[in-house]
C-alpha cells in the first residue's frame, strides 16, 4: 500500500509512518520541518514532501503528484493554549482552525476524487477525546476535533456505494511534542502533564491506525476512542457561591 501521513516529523505521525514502513509499505512523510523530514527519510528510505497543510494550493499540488495513494492519514494538528475562552489569543484559535479543520479538509478534498475513481482508499483522521468530551481550556481545540469526528461520519455517508473507507481515531493523553507546542515551548509545564502517570505512546496510536488499515476491505472502522488506564472522565463541577441569595 502507498500511505501519505501529514505531520510526520514527530509524535504520532512519525510512529505511524514507521509502522507502515517496517511492514513493507510505501510511505510519504510530510510536514514543515525539512531537517526532520530528510533525517527520517534517510534513515528509512521513505519519500518526503515539505508540506504545510494550511497552504491550500500546495496541498492540491502534492496530491496531484501522489494521486495513487491508498491511505491518507490526516494527522497534522495542534493545540495552542489552555486558557479560558475569554482570555485566549485569537490568532491561536485561527491557527488551530486553519490546521486542524482546514488542513484536514484540503488534504481530503484533494485526494478523494482519485480514491473514488479507483474505488479504493482509506482516509484515516486523527481526532481526539477532546472532540467528544469538554474540559476547561479545551474551547477551540476540542471543537476542531468535534468537526473532525462529524466530518469523518459525513464522509462515509457521501462515500456510500464505494469501497473508500473513513476512520476517526480519537486518542486521549499521549506524550509527544503536543504539550510543548500547546505551552509554546515551555517544556517544564509540558512535562508536568505527564508526571507520575503513564500516558498513551505514539506507538499505541500507530498500532490502532495500522489495524484499521489492514482489516479486510469490506470492514470500515468508523471510530476508535482510546485512553491510557491512567485517564478517565471527571465528574460535573458545581460552583458553590458563598453569597448566593
Ligand atoms: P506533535 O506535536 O508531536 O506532532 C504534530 C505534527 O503535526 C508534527 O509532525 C508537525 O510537524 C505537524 N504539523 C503541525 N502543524 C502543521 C502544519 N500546518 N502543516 C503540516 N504539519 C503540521 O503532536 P502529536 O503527535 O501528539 O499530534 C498529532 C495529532 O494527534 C494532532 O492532530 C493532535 O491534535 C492529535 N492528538 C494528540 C494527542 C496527544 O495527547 N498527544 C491526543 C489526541 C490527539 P511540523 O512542525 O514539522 O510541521
Ligand atoms: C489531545 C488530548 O486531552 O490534551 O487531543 O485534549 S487532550
Amino acid at each position: 500500500m502507498k500511505v501519505f501521513v501529514t505531520g510526520s516529523t514527530s509524535g504520532f505521525g512519525e510512529a505511524i509512518a514507521y509502522k507502515f514502513i517496517n511492514n513493507g509499505h510505501d510511505v510519504v512523510i510530510s510536514g514543515r520541518r525539512k531537517e526532520r523530514l530528510s533525517e527520517i527519510s534517510k534513515k528509512s528510505g521513505c519519500l518526503f514532501e515539505l508540506l504545510d497543510v494550511t497552504k491550500k494550493e500546495d496541498v492540491f499540488k502534492v496530491f496531484e503528484k501522489h494521486n495513487d495513494i491508498d491511505i491518507l492519514v490526516n494527522n497534522a494538528g495542534l493545540a495552542l493554549g489552555l486558557e479560558p475562552a475569554h482570555e485566549t489569543n485569537i490568532e491561536d484559535w485561527e491557527r488551530m482552525i486553519d490546521t486542524n479543520i482546514k488542513g484536514v479538509v484540503y488534504c481530503t478534498r484533494a485526494i478523494l476524487p482519485f480514491m473514488v475513481k479507483r474505488n479504493k482508499g482509506h482516509i484515516i483522521n486523527i481526532g481526539s477525546v477532546a472532540g467528544s468530551w469538554p474540559y476547561p481550556g479545551g474551547n477551540v481545540y476540542g471543537s476542531t476535533k468535534a468537526f473532525v469526528a462529524q466530518f469523518s461520519r459525513n464522509l462515509r455517508n457521501d462515500l456510500f456505494g464505494t469501497k473508500v473507507r473513513c476512520t476517526n481515531i480519537e486518542p486521549g493523553m499521549a506524550n509527544t511534542e503536543f504539550s510543548t507546542v500547546r505551552f509554546k515551548g515551555d517544556k517544564n509545564r509540558a512535562d508536568k502533564v505527564y508526571e507520575n502517570t503513564k500516558p498513551l505512546t505514539s506507538e499505541d496510536i500507530a498500532e490502532a491506525v495500522y489495524w484499521c488499515a489492514t482489516l479486510p476491505e469490506h470492514v470500515n472502522i468508523n471510530s476508535i476512542e482510546l485512553m491510557s488506564v491512567y485517564q478517565t472522565w471527571n465528574a460535573f463541577r458545581i460552583y458553590r457561591d458563598e453569597n448566593i441569595d
